[in-house]
């Protein structure tokens, strides 16, 4: 394996191998795979917020189709090693799209989660180098069960963290019945990419965007980062990056909003007598603040598509070493373009890849760790 100089890493790509595609076309409810007889490709959908839209192409063949297209781009190998190429990507960090395993029977998801993350095991070693993937777990099993996940994860050689949704085993990511989970990630130098899926409820976006009007600005441009930088801040506020000093988190989209937001979350704790004294640290630390933990246990992506939200994701981490870049593949292809534009170059690629530029200088130093520098050495790539 020839290591280049300046690899280019893409640790935020998703798939939905064949195993999970037949899961989502025996269900009725979302997430779901259905077809439509006006639809050429069979229709991916996923988000509470398509609901409306779902309900009304079921009763009226004229209704614009809910979702989006299940093209190639979400299932096949091939597809992802063509558009890595396309975009001169060196080498993906793979991970199951959303909403992963959370929506399945107890009993079916540690099965489910191995014969997943067997699958991305194997298409990672049939492309040395180029490919390798985080994990998914179970977690509507038993803690046994997820725990059990976590070590099969540990004996997979491609395998460099897991991807994880804000639900955590349903009462979100400050449960303190996740801290043995969190715990065992630690230990096993399994980082979490840390995804949204559930977005906000659909009443804040309003009937208008129920009718469709809006498309998926709204939950994808809004709902999505909104969802992160709350999950993360509950996590802050009840201790757990105190509770698992070594535990490692990568936000997607940059951190939703927490870059920006982060100040005044800070202001908040501060304000708050009951809560700063609570917080106040373990045996009579001081208490670490949202920043200190966000450049001691976070990473971000740089999936933010513009100079001014990428320039705050580096000044939050405290530089440009905690940062890396992602495309979001197979989510945002081109549009407008007979086909659907997925063999050619992606703009939404384009726009991340410019925003880097801008911020830190073309060919800088800076610019070349975040494009991949990083990736290499946080996740342990080439070894
Ligand atoms: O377009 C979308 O809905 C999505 C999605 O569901 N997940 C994601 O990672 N990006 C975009």
């Amino acid at each position: 394996l020839q290591i280049p100089i300046s690899p280019v890493v893409d640790i935020h790509t998703h798939m939905y191998p064949p195993e999970y595609i037949s899961i989502l076309s025996s269900r009725d409810t979302i997430p779901l795979v259905r077809t439509f007889p006006s639809s050429p490709d069979p229709r991916l959908i996923l988000l509470e917020s398509e609901i409306p839209s779902l309900e009304l192409a079921l009763t009226d063949p004229t209704a614009p189709l809910p979702g989006r297209p299940l093209t190639k781009s979400f299932t096949s190998l091939p597809a992802k090693l063509a558009f890595m190429s396309r975009h001169n990507i060196t080498t993906s960090v793979l991970s199951l799209a959303n909403p992963w395993l959370d929506f399945l029977p107890p009993d079916e998801a540690g099965a489910t989660a191995h014969e997943i993350n067997t699958s991305f095991e194997s298409m990672c070693a049939s492309e040395p180098g180029r490919l390798y993937f985080f994990g998914t777990l179970p977690l509507t099993a038993p803690l046994e069960t997820i725990l059990a996940s976590i070590t099969h994860l540990t004996t997979l050689p491609h395998c460099r963290g897991i991807i994880l949704g804000t639900s955590g085993l349903g009462s979100g990511l400050d449960d303190p019945s996740l801290l043995p989970i969190f715990s065992a990630l630690a230990t096993s130098t399994l980082p979490i990419f840390l995804h949204p899926h559930y977005g906000l409820p659909n009443a804040v976006y309003g009937p208008r965007s129920a009718a469709g009007e809006y498309g998926h600005v709204l939950p994808l441009a809004l709902g999505f980062p909104m969802e992160t930088t709350i999950a993360v801040a509950r996590m802050f506020l009840a201790g757990v990056f105190d509770a698992v000093p070594e535990l490692r988190m990568i936000l997607a989209h940059s951190g939703g909003t927490l870059p920006f937001l982060a100040g005044r979350i800070e202001s908040c704790v501060l304000h708050d007598a009951a809560l700063v004294g609570k917080m106040g640290g373990k045996e009579g630390k001081r208490r670490r603040t949202v920043w200190e933990v966000l450049r001691e246990q976070v990473y971000l992506d740089a999936v933010i598509y513009s100079e001014v939200g990428l320039k705050a994701a580096v000044e939050a981490g405290g530089g440009a070493d905690r940062l890396m870049f992602g495309t979001d593949h197979p989510f945002f292809p081109p549009v407008g373009v007979e086909g659907g534009g997925e063999d050619g170059v992606w703009e939404s690629v384009g726009l991340n890849v410019q925003a880097v530029d801008k911020a830190l200088g073309e060919g800088s130093e800076e610019a070349r760790m975040v494009m991949g520098g990083n990736a290499v050495r946080v996740l342990r790539l080439f070894e």
